[in-house]
């Protein structure tokens, strides 16, 4: 209460000012030594996407780069500002302003390395992670400079308003609405669209490539273990965007060839009138397509493009 009674003897002393900075160094140094290790090593794992596949086990790694190396940055950052609420209040009926500080070399050299050093940094990281992993999942357009290696599974995916449809070329170029590929090869995605602009996004995969009409957008990925993922389309394409999803499967080679061999079966009647598998379609051509299957009786009522399911698939 009473102005005088700590403040008064350190005013008058001139030099007994608390080394401010020395405290708020080592209380950045112990809040990091403890936040960074959790952050990386308890945190880390849970990032997104997850580590279904190589692309998103890639970009999990990154995050957890990111968000560990952001972590003593932003302890840094709290941890002044809760010292400087606490210890550099506005005393009560002090209204003069602070004194001007200006020219101290040490601090603006350290300022300039630490945050040159981090950025300039986390640039050869992101370069060096979009190089080596051989494509990150990331949608490469039609000539990829950064290939698997091994043979690739080649997947077509085609995004039109308001579904997705896969093609198999390695498989008589079969057309169907289920996303199925094997574990442990590396897949080749062809992305693009019969109208507008989707973009599809295998989330537990890791892999997001934009679907533009009259483009091939290529993305690879290798799925690690087996099991269900979310297939979005994650570009506003029209009234039903939000509906435009689905769900896929990575599944054991044998029961992947199973799967595909049966299924290039079923489909051979509705595969013969498909247009030839092609890296881009004229959507003209396949709205004549589309009525030519209404007239025949066959596709479905959503247009006529999707093969019909096969109701003993899962
Ligand atoms: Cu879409």
């Amino acid at each position: 209460m009473t102005a005088g009674s700590a403040p008064a003897p350190a005013a008058a002393a001139g030099r007994s000012e608390p080394r401010h900075g020395l405290r708020i160094l080592v209380a950045w140094v112990i809040a990091s030594a403890i936040c960074t290790p959790i952050v990386y090593y308890v945190w880390g794992p849970h990032l997104p996407p997850g580590t279904m596949s190589d692309s998103a086990a890639g970009q999990q790694w990154d995050n957890t780069v990111l968000a560990t190396m952001a972590t003593p940055v932003i302890l840094g950052v709290w941890i002044y500002f809760g010292y400087a609420l606490i210890f550099w209040r506005q005393k009560d009926g002090d209204t003069s302003d602070g004194p001007p500080i200006h020219g101290n070399t040490r601090i603006a050299l350290t300022w300039i390395s630490v945050t040159s050093a981090i950025v300039l940094s986390l640039a050869a990281f992101g370069t060096y992670e979009l190089v080596v992993p051989a494509g990150a999942g990331a949608g490469e357009g039609p000539a990829p400079i950064w290939k698997p290696d091994g043979t690739t599974l080649q997947v077509q995916v085609i995004g039109q308003q308001w579904a997705w449809t896969f093609r198999y070329p390695q498989f008589g170029g079969m057309e169907t609405a289920q996303l199925v590929i094997p574990v442990g090869q590396p897949v080749q995605f062809n992305v693009t669209s019969l109208d507008v602009i989707h973009d599809f996004w295998a989330y537990q995969l890791g892999v997001k490539a934009d679907a533009n009409p009259g483009v091939n957008n290529v993305a690879y990925t290798t799925a690690k273990r087996t099991g269900g993922f979310v297939v979005r389309c994650d570009e506003l394409c029209g009234l039903w965007h939000g509906a435009m999803f689905t769900y896929g499967k990575v599944m054991s080679t044998s029961a992947f060839q199973a799967w595909a061999q049966q299924t290039r079966t079923s489909l051979a009647p509705v595969t013969k009138m498909l247009p030839a598998y092609a890296l881009t379609y004229d959507p003209t051509s396949i709205a004549q397509i589309s009525q030519a299957e209404l007239k025949l009786g066959i596709g479905g009522a959503g247009g006529g493009y999707y093969p019909p399911q096969d109701p003993s698939q899962p």
